[in-house]
């Protein structure tokens, strides 16, 4: 993989700092990690899985696998689907996903869980309703029960579809509940989000977190077998009247039953339609480059907070709070302290 040995020049002007970085050379002097990445390019799925988890786990060498990894990353299309409790977002997950294979293109799907441990009914749930496609090796199933999990959230979340991509995978589908911040930084990091309401439920459009609202591309109404469908598509396009967005895109609203497939297609149709937008409009740059500047002020934060509370050693926060609550310690001067000293580590 030549690609991988060039030198880069990362110019920030307004700083005047130049940086030179060399992607993945440590990684890669690394026979074993040559071997993975060869294997994991190459669709095997005990590789792919191993991967997943070395970063998901944070397990040693984590950071010089994605190192490795990136320069292969870049070409997966990645949908966010998020909404309340039992919306049928597995369900549409799973209907999308048929409609990928059919059209043979290989799909990873990342269910983000964020309460139940692994063993939990919503994720079983998943397991089996999806079982259908476990026999297809063109679909790669990951469940990620990642509350408490060492990076946050969205960053493993993220991460872990950097892997997917770079494991060849065309589409990958993320499920997430709507319901935190977490979530909302998770859909945000995707290529496109897809946001699904249901009629009744009690969850009124109102009633739904701005944030959520802000960052659909494309709505569901899901359940439309059930009364108040037109309700909610009402109220869509009434909360839609008040702010055009600032990409001059109108996210489509699709009704589905996603539990008989029907509007599944027209799903289809829509994410297919919002990415030709996207393509037409020059978007797709700015738009990756809008989600990296989140993750990259998300990874440094986890960087600099790691090697602080390296600095510190364990046990020590506690003590320190301790000391704040006391008014022994200023807090003020204590984290400037803090960071400068993990400033030169
Ligand atoms: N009536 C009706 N039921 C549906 C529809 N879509 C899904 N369901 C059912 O709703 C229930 C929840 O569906 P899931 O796909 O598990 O919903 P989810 O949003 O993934 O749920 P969580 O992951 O637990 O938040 C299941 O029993 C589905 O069969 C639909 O369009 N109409
Ligand atoms: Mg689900």
């Amino acid at each position: 993989m030549p690609g991988l040995r060039q030198r880069s020049v990362l110019t920030i002007s307004s700083a005047r700092v130049v940086l030179l970085y060399t992607v993945g050379l440590n990684a890669l002097s690394d026979p074993n990690t040559q071997a993975w990445i060869e294997s994991l390019r190459s669709g095997d799925a005990r590789t792919l899985a191993r991967a997943i988890s070395m970063v998901e786990n944070r397990a040693a060498g984590w950071r010089d696998l994605l190192k490795a990894l990136f320069p292969h990353t870049g070409r997966a299309r990645v949908i966010g689907l998020t909404g309340a409790p039992g919306a049928g977002k597995s369900t549409l997950v799973d209907q999308l996903a048929r409609i990928y294979r059919k059209h043979n293109r290989t799909v990873g799907i990342i269910a983000v869980d964020p309460t139940s441990p692994y063993t939990g009914g919503a994720i079983l749930g998943d397991r089996i309703r999806m079982q259908a496609h476990f026999s297809d090796p063109g679909i790669y199933i990951r469940s990620m029960a990642t509350r408490g999990s060492l990076g946050g959230l969205a960053r493993t979340t993220a991460d872990v579809t950097t892997v997917l991509d770079a494991s060849g995978r065309d589409v990958i589908l993320v499920e997430t509940v709507g319901v935190g911040q977490d979530e909302v930084d998770i859909v945000r990091l995707a290529d496109i989000t897809v946001v699904i309401l249901v009629p009744g439920m009690g969850d009124d459009v109102q009633s739904i977190k701005a944030g959520i609202m802000e960052i659909a591309d494309i709505f569901v109404i899901n359940k439309s077998d059930r009364e108040g469908a037109e309700r909610v598509e009402r109220e869509i396009r009434a909360l839609q009247s008040l702010a055009a967005r600032h990409d001059g895109w109108t996210p489509p609203i699709v009704k589905t039953v996603a539990s008989e497939g029907t509007g599944v297609d027209a799903l289809g149709e829509a994410i297919a339609s919002y990415e030709a937008y996207v393509q037409k409009e020059n978007l797709e740059l700015k738009k990756r480059a809008e989600n990296w500047q989140q993750r990259l002020v998300e990874m440094l934060r986890d960087t600099m907070l790691e090697k602080a509370r390296a600095q510190l050693g364990d046990g020590n926060v506690a003590r320190l709070a301790a000391q704040v609550a006391e008014h022994k310690l200023d807090p003020y001067t204590l984290v400037e302290e803090i960071a400068k000293q993990a400033r030169n580590m």
